[in-house]
């Protein structure tokens, strides 16, 4: 909080400016010139600060991107929209402060984020509560949308929460299917950071990968904190496996890959969507070379749409790259406005049109970047595309797209 604010805002205003402040907020981003006399706010929550920030700054630019584009087309006739941000920090408690001050804002027509399944947990009661629509580019653990028992007693679990991205449930197949069908490995270790994405991911991979035969020789995890991981490689290493398996995000993953290698165990390092940024070459180093990620989706650049996506964002200057989930971001943001359309085509002010817009959100249907984008009954996309990534020359290069069956 600056002085200059407390000498110079009343009590109602200076409340109100330390809750944003102890959010993160960044209202305001990414408008564009008035079209309506009515605002809107879509918000946007996400890692903007620590570790995770290069994959949560990609999804504020692309939301505030669509905005722009929307406001400029006079997309909804008689109301402007706004972008406002929230930090997450990538973390639980400070995510739910961040949907709690969201939902207290009467504004707020709809949210996308959050990166972190682990931040979503937190997250989905309070906009529920408020009637407010969420939408994810990025969360892939299941249980956010079909509940604990997904995989034999799927239950939808909050009717506000929908995601564009697929899930964990084909994403750690996918990549078993990889590993065994494609490179014929049989014996994989796994590592996971305890969290709800890192965990679920090794789960879904680990039953695949037993179902086509393989072994897992090791299934060893780590704290979400630790930057040495000589323990748990002098574990995993005497199990002589062919590939290690990661659930869990860039910021460890990289440095784990370096510190194996290093150690002789000079095996690829797979995983999911939370390794795949650049950073993680840079923190795996030299020897990252080899290393395999799956992401979500076909590469956005080997789309036509995703071409025009990346011209427009770069156009539009944004200093931080689109990263994983621009493209993602970019349709949860027109799947909310989209919804818009319908719920605030007659409606006096957002709050009151709340309801319309969760019912109008689970029927959108519309030529996305990423792909036909529409949410099944449990609000999850009904695009189910996932690329595999090698490391090659100390850069990512996709080497398999494909639809998941
Ligand atoms: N999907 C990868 C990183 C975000 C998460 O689901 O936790």
């Amino acid at each position: 909080m600056h002085k200059r604010s407390i000498v110079r805002v009343g009590v109602p205003l200076l409340v109100a400016s330390l809750a944003l402040s102890a959010c993160g907020s960044r209202g305001g981003t990414g408008t564009a010139a008035s079209t309506g006399n009515k605002t809107a706010v879509i918000g946007v929550t996400a890692p903007f600060s620590g570790d995770l920030s290069a994959l949560g700054l990609g999804i504020q630019h692309s939301v505030e991107l669509a905005v722009k584009q929307a406001n400029a087309n006079n997309a909804i006739p008689g109301w402007t929209l706004k972008v406002e941000a929230k930090d997450d920090e990538g973390k639980p408690d400070v995510g739910k402060n961040a949907a709690t001050a969201f939902a207290g804002e009467p504004n707020v027509a709809g949210v996308v984020g959050n990166l972190n399944s682990s931040v979503a947990q937190s997250t989905q009661p309070v906009f529920s509560t408020a009637k407010i629509v969420q939408v994810s580019p990025a969360n892939t653990n299941p249980s956010l949308t079909q509940g604990a028992k997904f995989a034999t007693a799927p239950v939808r679990t909050y009717p506000t929460y929908f995601r564009t991205c697929t899930t964990d449930a084909v994403q750690g197949p996918f990549a078993a299917r990889y590993l065994s069908q494609k490179l014929g490995l049989k014996k994989v270790a796994t590592i996971h950071d305890k969290k709800a994405y890192g965990q679920g991911l090794v789960a879904a991979f680990t039953t695949e990968f037993k179902k086509l035969g393989g072994t897992v020789t090791a299934a060893e995890t780590i704290n979400p904190d630790d930057s040495n991981f000589q323990a748990v490689i002098s574990k995993v290493k005497p199990t002589a496996p062919q590939s290690i398996y990661y659930g869990g995000e860039y910021p460890q993953s990289g440095p784990l890959s370096q510190q194996m290698k290093a150690a002789g165990l000079n095996v690829p390092l797979m995983g999911g969507d939370g390794i795949y940024d650049p950073k993680f070459i840079v923190l795996g180093g030299a020897t990252a070379n080899g290393d395999l990620a799956t992401s979500v989706g076909a590469p956005t650049d080997s789309l036509p749409a995703g071409k025009k996506f990346l011209a427009d964002y770069a156009a539009a200057g944004y200093k931080e790259p689109a990263a994983a989930y621009g493209a993602y971001s970019y349709d949860a943001a027109n799947a909310i406005i989209n919804a818009l359309k319908v719920s605030l085509k007659d409606a006096k002010d957002v709050a009151s049109a709340r309801q319309a817009t969760i019912d109008a959100l689970g029927q959108v249907s519309f030529e996305g970047i990423t792909g036909k984008v529409a949410f099944d009954k449990f609000g999850d996309s009904t695009s189910r595309v996932l690329t595999v990534y090698k490391v090659t020359s100390l850069k990512w290069v996709p080497v398999n797209t494909e639809a998941f069956k």
